[in-house]
């Protein structure tokens, strides 16, 4: 078993074995209630869920087992350009250690090894129309590549529940490695008249997916590890890692569950927001007739944007309640590599602009900009213009996070999922009877 597996295993299994013990002698203490309000209003703030890999604070932002982004920053290894390594982040969500420099080099290494996608999943996304979304192409692409999973194959030869983490290791190891090829391959078939990049097994996988999309400047590598980096995980209630864990729940491989995590990202109010923020920011360009706007216009611009019953892409978010530590990692790589880009100037005024306008609706609860605010105008930078794309970098980066927590789940023998739910009829009569006893 490779060093990686061994240290997996060695901190989940005893962890199962506590949560059995905890659930056993604690489980009837109750943790909350919660209101008709939240019931309609998707959930928001219920408790439904355990996700070992992060945990979101409204007021804080994102912590990976622990660490807050800017802690990361300081402690996760880097690759040449000074961002950290993507295949850092994976070390520490998956184990809850911070990884040496060596044990993030073992990653790459061992994703390299395991990079090679099965020719007809290339098959498969030569028969699509060209035009396909990419979202759509990146999840047809994962499913295409279920014929390799070997938690279904070992499933069907009937093994034992507690081993099923062991396949379930290798499936997300193989799903993640192969994701830049892929992903790449979308990329250039979609934009690039099909001439493909043959990957460069020397590169670390952020680097190698820069190159296989057809940017080798170390610029963009630095901004894909940096992108893969900060996009992997946001807790597990968000749409994508909700729907790979609702999913895997059923005993769903990895391709499955993580082909329906990525149609959720493929959502406007979700992951293709950045792709929207791009559009809205190019409409506002040419509504101007080109010109670098001025706030005044920007203002204008928003309030049309709302008075027309549209969100403005990139603000708001159903937890976070101040600016998303995701978007100040972008802003502060703009300010080092892109201070004067024209792009960049616009995002810095939408910045200023914006927050009060949506306060000033009185209902939107976060007028904060979220991390897809910031994400496409670095892209655009560096020359990968093609917006449409952007959500399928995101996709990348997402697996990370959805796909280790998927097999914690496994290994800690989590059950299917099935909440209840009820009809509005039901819900008067609550009300009634809440009525009656006031
Ligand atoms: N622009 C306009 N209206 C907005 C808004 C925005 N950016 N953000 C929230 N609102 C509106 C909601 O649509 C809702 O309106 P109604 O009461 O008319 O239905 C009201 O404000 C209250 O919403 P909320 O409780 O503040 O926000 P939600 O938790 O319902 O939604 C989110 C969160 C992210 C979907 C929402 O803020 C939004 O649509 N933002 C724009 C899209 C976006 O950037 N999504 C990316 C999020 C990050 C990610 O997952 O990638």
């Amino acid at each position: 078993m490779d060093r990686l597996k061994e240290k997996f295993a060695a901190k989940a299994l005893p962890l199962a074995d506590e949560i059995k013990t905890l659930i056993k002698e604690h489980g009837h203490i109750v943790l909350g209630s919660y209101t008709i309000e939240q019931v309609y209003h998707g959930m928001k703030g219920m408790i439904g869920m355990v996700t070992e890999t992060s945990k979101l604070d409204s007021e804080e932002g994102i912590r990976f087992r622990g660490y807050s982004i800017p802690e990361l920053r300081q402690k996760l290894p880097r690759g040449s350009g000074g961002e950290n390594l993507p295949e850092g982040i994976f070390y520490l969500l998956l184990t809850g250690d911070l990884p040496t420099e060596e044990d993030a080099r073992e990653v790459s290494n061992a994703w390299a090894r395991r990079s090679h996608v099965p020719k007809h999943v290339f098959d498969m996304l030569d028969s699509l129309p060209k035009g396909t979304h990419p979202m759509t192409q990146f999840s047809l692409a994962i499913l295409a590549m279920q014929t390799e999973s070997n938690f279904a194959a070992a499933y069907r030869k009937g093994i034992n529940k507690k081993q099923y983490w062991d396949p379930m290791f290798e499936d997300v190891m193989n799903c993640i490695a192969r994701l830049p090829r892929i992903a790449a391959y979308i990329y250039r078939r979609t934009y690039k008249g099909g001439v493909h990049i043959e990957p460069d097994p020397k590169l670390d996988w952020g680097a190698n997916f820069a190159h296989m999309l057809g940017f080798d400047d170390d610029g963009m590598k630095a901004l894909m590890r940096l992108y893969l980096t900060i996009h992997v995980d946001h807790e597990g209630g968000n749409v994508s890692a909700h729907a790979t864990h609702l999913v895997g729940s059923a005993l769903s491989d990895a391709y499955y569950s993580l082909s329906a995590g990525m149609n959720g990202l493929a959502g406007p109010l979700h992951g293709l927001a950045n792709q929207e923020v791009v559009r809205w920011i190019y409409d506002l360009r040419t509504h101007y007739g080109e010109k670098m706007p001025t706030k005044e216009d920007i203002a204008d611009y928003v309030k049309k944007t709302l008075a027309e019953g549209r969100v403005v892409p990139g603000y708001g978010h159903a937890v976070l309640r101040k600016t998303d530590p995701r978007y100040i990692a972008q802003m502060e790589f703009a300010q080092t590599h892109l201070a004067d880009d024209e792009l960049f100037k616009i995002v810095q005024m939408l910045y200023e602009v914006v927050p009060e306008i949506l306060k000033s609706t009185g209902k939107i609860k976060n007028p904060w900009p979220n991390v897809d605010a910031h994400s496409g105008v670095l892209l655009i930078h560096y020359g990968l213009t093609e917006y449409d794309f952007y959500t399928v970098l995101f996709g990348v980066s997402r697996a990370i996070g959805v796909l280790t927590s998927l097999l914690w789940d496994r290994a800690l023998g989590h059950p299917i999922e099935r909440p209840g739910s009820v009809t509005t009829d039901w819900m008067k009569a609550q009300i009634e009877k809440a009525k009656a006893t006031a």
